[in-house]
């Protein structure tokens, strides 16, 4: 293919034909280095099911289907939307069989760090088979592709755009629960030369802000009272640098201590999975409780980040950045290999400093007699 032309429908066939089955076998063989009583839990055993179908599904095209006629790409192009909906609930199936796992068995520090590690490949696997996918049937699928898009890529992403779209739908769901919300400062630093847009998917974008204003909004309100008659707002910096695109959330809601920083990330820490429609009792801003790991995983995956700092008793600073720069914003992906292997047979580290003596051994002395 020459650059800067688009592939054709037959030319994604045959590439996706033979990646897609890559990437499922790839997370497949990876399900065999969890702890045995993860695999034994019905909703892993579920979701390995649906894998193994979706496996054979694909491997239809690569035996039976050589020539790549018309009715071969239609019904290919359906197969994939086929395997899109069987996979829609994988997040929260998986995260349902954590939660049976840590009902059954205790779990001890390597089993949690593979789980961690495990669940970080595993949901990046499924990232980057959506993206493919939904790559192909929005350009060759049956609703003709608006805008300017490329599939689901905005080549000129609209950054502000983004981060007023997502402010105003959490501040939505804050205003349905507390009937208050902090407000939006947004600086856009140097505007006017750097603009910040990018070549990017516009709903991951969004699914991060959304996922940050959130939990910005939500400690806010929550650190300040509901009933309080103003709060400090959420301010957002977005900067285009030369590499990076920085966007940061500062929120004045308390901040997290440093002790739980960690825990922000950690899959078997995080809550249990909460039904999609929000009861009176269940705050609309909780979520799954995976958010902010997977939108770690979305900013990752195009060779960003998201970090988060805090200051305890004040708040917290969440920052995501993005590649400026289309050429490095490739897919980051999981390989299976023999480092991968070792990180599941090698222990966590134990510590190797200590903190036994205390405070007290400096004011009084040893005594010598
Ligand atoms: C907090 C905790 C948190 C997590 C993620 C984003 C913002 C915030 N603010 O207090």
């Amino acid at each position: 293919m020459m650059r800067g032309e688009n592939a054709s429908n037959s030319e994604s066939y045959m590439f996706l034909k033979k990646e897609l089955p890559v990437r499922l076998a790839n997370i497949m063989k990876e399900f065999h280095l969890l702890p045995e009583n993860l695999l034994h839990m019905p909703s892993v055993g579920a979701v390995r099911d649906l894998y193994r179908r979706s496996f054979m599904d694909l491997l239809e095209y690569e035996t039976t289907s050589p020539t790549n006629t018309t009715i071969t790409l239609e019904k290919f192009t359906e197969a994939l939307v086929k395997i899109r909906n069987r996979h829609s609930d994988v997040v929260m199936t998986m995260a349902q069989g954590v939660m049976e796992l840590k009902d059954a068995h205790a779990i001890n520090a390597n089993t949690e760090s593979n789980i961690q590690y495990f669940l970080d490949r595993f949901y990046m696997n499924r990232i980057s088979i959506r993206m493919l996918i939904n790559q192909h049937t929005m350009l060759f699928g049956e609703n003709v592709n608006s805008q300017n898009h490329i599939g689901s890529i905005d080549p000129h992403c609209n950054v502000v755009r983004v981060i007023e779209d997502a402010y105003s739908n959490a501040r939505f769901l804050c205003d349905q629960y507390y009937l208050a919300s902090p407000e939006l400062v947004l600086t856009h630093h140097n505007a006017d030369t750097h603009p910040a847009s990018v070549v990017y998917v516009p709903s991951h974008l969004y699914h991060m802000l959304f996922e940050l204003f959130k939990n910005a909004m939500r400690a806010v309100v929550e650190h300040h009272g509901p009933e309080a008659d103003n709060f400090p707002p959420v301010r957002v910096l977005l900067v285009m640098g030369e590499e990076d695109l920085t966007i940061k959330l500062s929120d004045q809601g308390g901040g997290i201590p440093r002790s739980l920083m960690d825990l922000l990330f950690n899959y078997m820490y995080s809550t249990a999975p909460q039904p999609a429609v929000s009861g009176l009792d269940t705050p609309p801003l909780a979520g799954y409780g995976y958010g902010l790991p997977l939108s770690r995983l979305y900013a990752r995956y195009f060779h960003g980040d998201l970090q988060v700092t805090s200051c305890d008793g004040y708040g917290t600073d969440t920052t995501i950045y993005l590649k400026a720069l289309s050429s490095e914003a490739n897919e980051l992906l999981p390989v299976y290999n023999k480092t991968c292997q070792r990180q599941y047979s090698t222990p966590v580290q134990t510590h190797d400093w200590s903190s036994q003596m205390n405070s007290a051994m400096f004011i009084r002395p040893f005594s010598t007699n």
